[in-house]
């Protein structure tokens, strides 16, 4: 049972290992604790009706006398739990979700391929079925507030290798494998993949679970280093020795937590000072390791329509402008759906001209950035119809959505009004569940989710579906509109655009 001669079992690779490891799941932690506070629930079902959440991080109740989308109920956390801390701010904290989960994933990968490499994985896979009785007894010793002998830990006692083995052998790849479960892209091009937690809200609340795990191991994997010899513990962890000098071990043991520490605030008020920065770099990282796994996936989504949700969330406040509130009352009779821009056939469409181009119907999961999900059926023209109907010049890559809604925006110490609107490439636009929407469930589309026509498209975010659509815009570049960066949400809450996770 002895694995390996003992001067093999600690390594200064380990020790380095280790210590990114801990920076990134703090950072990990932290990130992902601000994007549970923009819908901060929990639930096992898909549907996320009112109420059934098993879970909630908020006081408030959702209320049903009144308009209330899922804006509202985002609430603020403290930047000290929080990264960056605030409330909404959800874009910066998905930067540094995804940045920093590609740098763990790696760091994981390089620790499995060398715990493999150099034979230290006999530390910690069982290579007997008696570490299981030894692990009770060793359970039993620690229940009645006694410690293992210390030749038990060898290098590791029975219940510590079970545990550390559980930890990355069972967690680690959970963790991951739940994350992508609740990629729209993923589950919108392999529905199947969603499945296997028992669909995304599942895969939201083990992620979540896992992380309340991490905590607890790190608990008392903390206190026991403590108890059961620190400075002797720290020639292991930090010097990556088996006997070693303890001044200097504890010394760099120190050096180390304070530059997590460091880090820790140096990006909370980076970001916080400079989100900006934050979305242009740190969010470009994470954007660009989605367009590459992500962007191709095309949605295949067929559910049947007892999947339809019961209650479908709402976000977006009902347009103010006097244009929209008078084509409403009159049921969008005058309702002109104007497209323009690099096109050979600018032109308008009333209701009626889209409804005699061929319909399409798809019943598919709706993903909201926040969290939350809802299946619905949606019909109306393929976008690709539209595309064919006006005809796009050669340099028209982007197709821009504006929509009636005007959004109150604070710019220095005013207010400005501000449209909101989004963009889909020409390639996207062309994507067979890319639809215009003019009915939801069989029944004209309700007001609050964007009558009389809001865009679908089946591999992304909710927060690309741009809802109450007044034109559609052909460009060759979408940074002329608005602030540039492609849409209502990139502009003022620093999303990234591509929305495929
Ligand atoms: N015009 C407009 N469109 C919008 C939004 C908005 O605020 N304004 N919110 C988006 C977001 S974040 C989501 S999740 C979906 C919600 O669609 P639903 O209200 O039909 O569920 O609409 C998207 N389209
Ligand atoms: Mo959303």
């Amino acid at each position: 049972m002895d694995p390996e001669p003992t001067s093999l079992w600690f390594t200064h690779w380990l020790s380095i290992n280790h210590f990114f490891n801990f920076l990134f799941i703090s950072l990990l932690v932290r990130s992902g604790l601000q994007i549970l506070s923009d819908h901060p629930r929990l639930y096992w079902n898909d549907h996320c009706t009112r109420g059934s959440e098993w879970i909630r991080f908020t006081k408030v109740k959702v209320p049903t006398d009144r308009y209330y989308t899922s804006l509202d109920d985002a609430v603020s956390i403290s930047p000290w739990v929080g990264l960056p801390g605030g409330r909404h701010n959800l874009g910066l904290g998905r930067h540094w979700h995804f940045f920093t989960a590609s740098l763990w994933m790696l760091n994981g990968f390089i620790y499995v391929i060398l715990l493999f490499t150099t034979g230290r994985w006999r530390c910690l896979i069982p290579t007997s079925w008696d570490i299981f009785p030894r692990a009770w007894e060793s359970f039993i010793t620690y229940a009645t507030f006694h410690l293992p002998p210390a030749a038990n830990f060898t290098p590791y006692d029975p219940l510590q290798q079970l545990t550390y083995a559980f930890i990355v052998f069972v967690c680690a790849p959970l963790t991951i494998m739940t994350g992508i479960a609740m990629s729209p892209a993923m589950i919108g091009r392999f529905p199947w993949y969603g499945k296997i937690f028992g669909g995304k809200q599942k895969a939201r609340s083990i992620h979540f679970i896992l992380v309340v795990i991490y905590s607890g191991f790190f608990l008392i994997h903390v206190t026991l280093v403590f108890l059961t010899g620190f400075p002797k513990n720290m020639v292991h962890i930090a010097l990556g020795e088996l006997t070693g000098n303890k001044t200097l071990a504890v010394s760099l043991a120190v050096i180390g937590i304070s530059t997590v520490l460091a880090i820790h605030v140096a990006v909370t008020l980076w970001s916080r000072k400079r989100p900006r920065q934050v979305q242009s770099s740190i969010g470009a990282w994470a954007q660009m390791l989605m367009r590459f796994f992500f962007s191709r996936l095309k949605s295949h989504q067929h559910y049947t329509k007892k999947d339809i949700s019961p209650y479908h969330w709402v976000n977006g406040h009902l347009p103010k402008t006097e244009e929209w509130q008078t084509l409403a009352q009159n049921d969008f009779a005058d309702y002109r759906l104007e497209i323009k821009g690099l096109i050979k056939n600018p032109c308008f469409l009333s209701l009626s001209d889209l409804k005699k181009l061929p319909k399409s119907s798809q019943i598919v999961k709706h993903n909201c950035i926040q969290g939350w999900s809802g299946i619905a059926e949606w019909s109306g023209v393929l976008l690709s119809e539209v595309i064919r109907l006006s005809m796009p010049h050669a340099e028209a890559r982007f197709v821009i959505f504006h929509s009636y809604q005007m959004n109150d925006q604070e710019v220095g110490d005013s207010k400005e009004e501000v449209e909101y609107y989004g963009h889909l490439t020409l390639e996207e636009a062309l994507y067979p569940q890319t639809l215009l929407a003019y009915e939801m469930n069989g029944q004209p589309l309700p007001t609050a989710h964007g009558a009389p026509l809001r865009l679908r498209i089946e591999t992304k975010l909710g927060f690309k579906m741009v809802k109450w659509i007044r034109s559609i815009e052909f460009v060759d570049d979408y940074r002329k509109i608005g602030l540039g960066r492609g849409g209502y949400r990139e502009d003022q809450e620093y999303y990234n655009t591509g929305a495929q996770i």
